[in-house]
Formats: structure tokens, C-alpha cells, sequence
């Protein structure tokens, strides 16, 4: 059921697509005749370049969706050169537009091959041939009338992966019903939904926290991770791949968790399974929900928080602390970028 939901939604994070570029156009074989002109010498034209096939980024889109059912991509071909040394006409080039994020692998070999970051930013997938020569270039002062040209060269072709990647300041990191989507609903106009149940979330939203001084930030909020996600439980963990972008890793605990330490140290477990790299990442820890503890067991928590990462107490439904985490993933945020 779960599955179905995914596989009906709008949010499309992968796609794989056959891309071929356009062949060159053949150079022309010809010779010039006209009236009183018997012998006018070769004059056959280039043939045209092959259309390439370009990756542009596009900050107007949000996800792969548009290229869900557009699985061919084909450049023009390259026109074949004319007589009288006219070159013929280039193929049309093929633009598939992308989200600003995205990472584009051979699908065989899954190796990257290009990663798009920026609004226009243009990168070649696949080079149109070139157009053959005509007969007229190959003319020498020993050579007047060469009676070939050159055959325009092939399209290249191949089936490509596209991955989105969102692009987001900070990830959140938490087990199913943490608080997560809740936090974001708070410190930003997105209007994710929000249940007492596991896997309210099934499609990573993005918020924008509005700082201080009309500065702001990005927010990523993803399904929730339990343990054995490495290993395809739950939703497993292809919706990490959206928080190996973002510069910091937001972990949330709920306050009334058994263990806080202990919850953490899963969730880093399954994070490094899937990409030891994301523990390069700057970590804050939220206690979320602290509304739901009363002063004693506050302290009970404080004392099994773990040890190698800053936290911050918050309650998304009473505020607490909300403005406290603000200014700390700020910091590190500055920090960051400084
Ligand atoms: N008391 C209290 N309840 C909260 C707080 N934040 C969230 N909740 C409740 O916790 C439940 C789960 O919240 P969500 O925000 O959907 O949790 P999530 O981490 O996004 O869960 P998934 O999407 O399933 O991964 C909801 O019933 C919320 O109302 C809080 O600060 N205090
Ligand atoms: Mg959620």
C-alpha cells in the first residue's frame, strides 16, 4: 500500500532515460556544371553538425516529474551539404531541463558523470557527430576533382540515470512519528502532513525557515528512517540521498523516547551504512516534544543525551526552544559558509 502511494506520486526523484545525439550531415560529392561552364570544379558543401543533446538547469522545477514519461530524448541529425559549397543545416539540439540538484550517471556502469547546481547552467550529455566534408574540400593543386566526401559522423547513444538531489541547508533526521514534519510545519510556510502515525511522510518536503533580518535557510524534511533501513525496512533509505546535500544533519529524538542516546546511535548507524561520507556532516540534536516531560524527567533525559554533539530542547507545539534551534543551525550554517 505503502509502495503504491510512492509509485503514484508526484514526486519523481529518479528517472532513466535513453538520450542519442544527432548524426553529422554527409559531405556532398558534386561537381559545378552550368551553361558554357563545362568543367566547374568540385562544389560539394559540408554536411551539418549533429544536434547535441545538453542538460540546462532549471530552478522552475522541483523534481523529475516532467521526464517521467519522456523516456527518448533525440537530437536532430545533421543535413547533408548541398551543392554550390553550401553547408548543410545543423540538427537541432535537445535541452532536457533538470532541477537545480541533479545528477545525471551512466546507467550501465553507475558512474556520475555530471552534476547540475545552477539556474541555466548548460552541460553536454551527449556531442552531435560532425558533418562529413564535402568533395570541395578535399580539392588540391595535384587533386582538382576529387570525386568523394566524408561520411558525416555517427550519433553516439545512451540510457542515462537522472537523480534529483535536493538541495537543502539543513536534513532532518529522525525516526517515524519524531516530530519532523510537525518542526517544519513551525518554523516554515510548508504545509506538510502530520499524523500520530509511522510514515506520515513518504516524499522528502522542503520549507524555508525565514532567519533574522530577513536572512533564511533551506529545511528538508524526509520519511522517517527506523533501524534495519539500510537493509530495506521501512521506507528504507533512498530518501538519504536528499540529505547528502544538505550542509547539516538536524538528528530529532523525542524527549519521551526510551533511550535518546540510544535512538541516536541507530539512526547514525543506518546513516553510515548507507554513506559513511554523511558523518562528515555537522550534527545538532533536537529533543523534540519536551512539552510532553515534566521537570524531573527533563532531567533525567539531560542525562542521557550523547555526548558528541551539541542539542537543543524544543517543542514544536508549545515553541520552546524553537527559536534557540534557529539561531544554532544558523551559526553552524555561518560557520559553514564563513
Ligand atoms: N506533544 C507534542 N507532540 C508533537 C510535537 N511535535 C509533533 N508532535 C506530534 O507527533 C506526531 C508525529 O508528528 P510528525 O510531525 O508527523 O512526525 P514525523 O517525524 O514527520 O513522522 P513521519 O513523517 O512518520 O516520519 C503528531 O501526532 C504530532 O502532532 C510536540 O512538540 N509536542
Ligand atoms: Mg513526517
Amino acid at each position: 500500500m505503502i509502495i503504491r502511494r510512492i509509485m503514484d506520486s508526484n514526486f519523481v526523484d529518479y528517472v532513466k532515460i535513453f538520450c542519442r545525439s544527432g548524426k553529422g550531415g554527409a559531405g556532398m560529392t558534386h561537381l559545378h556544371r552550368e551553361k558554357y561552364v563545362e568543367k566547374g570544379g568540385p562544389d560539394g558543401g559540408n554536411g551539418g553538425h549533429g544536434g547535441n543533446v545538453i542538460l540546462r538547469g532549471n530552478a522552475q522545477y522541483w523534481t523529475l516529474i516532467h521526464l517521467k514519461y519522456a523516456r527518448h530524448v533525440f537530437a536532430g541529425d545533421g543535413v547533408r551539404g548541398g551543392t554550390a559549397l553550401c553547408t548543410g543545416a545543423g540538427g537541432n539540439d535537445v535541452y532536457i531541463d533538470v532541477p537545480l540538484g541533479t545528477i545525471c550517471r551512466d546507467a550501465a556502469t553507475e558512474e556520475i558523470l555530471m552534476e547540475i547546481t545552477a539556474d541555466k547552467e548548460e552541460k553536454v550529455l551527449l556531442q552531435g557527430g560532425r558533418g562529413g566534408m564535402g568533395n570541395a574540400f578535399f580539392k588540391t593543386p595535384t587533386r582538382q576533382t576529387p570525386r568523394f566526401s566524408q561520411p558525416g559522423e555517427p550519433a553516439v547513444e545512451g540510457t542515462f540515470v537522472l537523480e534529483l538531489k535536493l538541495l537543502a541547508d539543513v536534513g532532518l533526521v529522525g525516526f517515524p512519528n519524531a516530530g519532523k514534519s510537525t518542526l517544519l510545519s513551525v518554523v516554515s510556510a510548508a504545509k506538510p502532513k502530520i499524523a500520530d502515525y509511522a510514515f506520515t511522510t513518504l516524499e522528502p518536503n522542503l520549507g524555508i525557515v525565514q532567519y533574522r533580518n530577513f536572512q533564511s535557510f533551506v529545511m528538508a524534511d524526509i520519511p522517517g528512517i527506523i533501524e534495519g533501513a539500510s537493509e530495506g525496512r521501512g521506507l528504507g533509505t533512498r530518501f538519504l540521498r536528499h540529505i547528502e546535500r544538505n550542509s547539516v544533519l538536524l538528528f530529532m529524538v523525542p524527549a519521551d523516547s526510551e533511550s535518546i542516546k540510544k535512538e541516536y546511535k541507530i539512526l547514525l548507524n543506518e546513516l553510515q551504512k548507507y554513506n559513511p561520507e554523511l558523518l562528515h556532516k555537522q550534527r545538532l540534536l533536537a529533543v523534540s516534544k519536551i512539552d510532553l516531560l515534566d521537570d524531573e524527567s527533563r532531567k533525567k533525559a539531560k542525562k542521557s543525551l550523547p555526548a558528541d554533539l551539541p542539542h537543543v530542547f524544543i517543542s514544536s507545539a508549545t515553541q520552546e526552544g524553537i527559536t534557540e534551534l534557529k539561531d544554532k543551525l544558523w551559526d553552524i550554517l555561518q560557520e559553514k559558509f564563513a
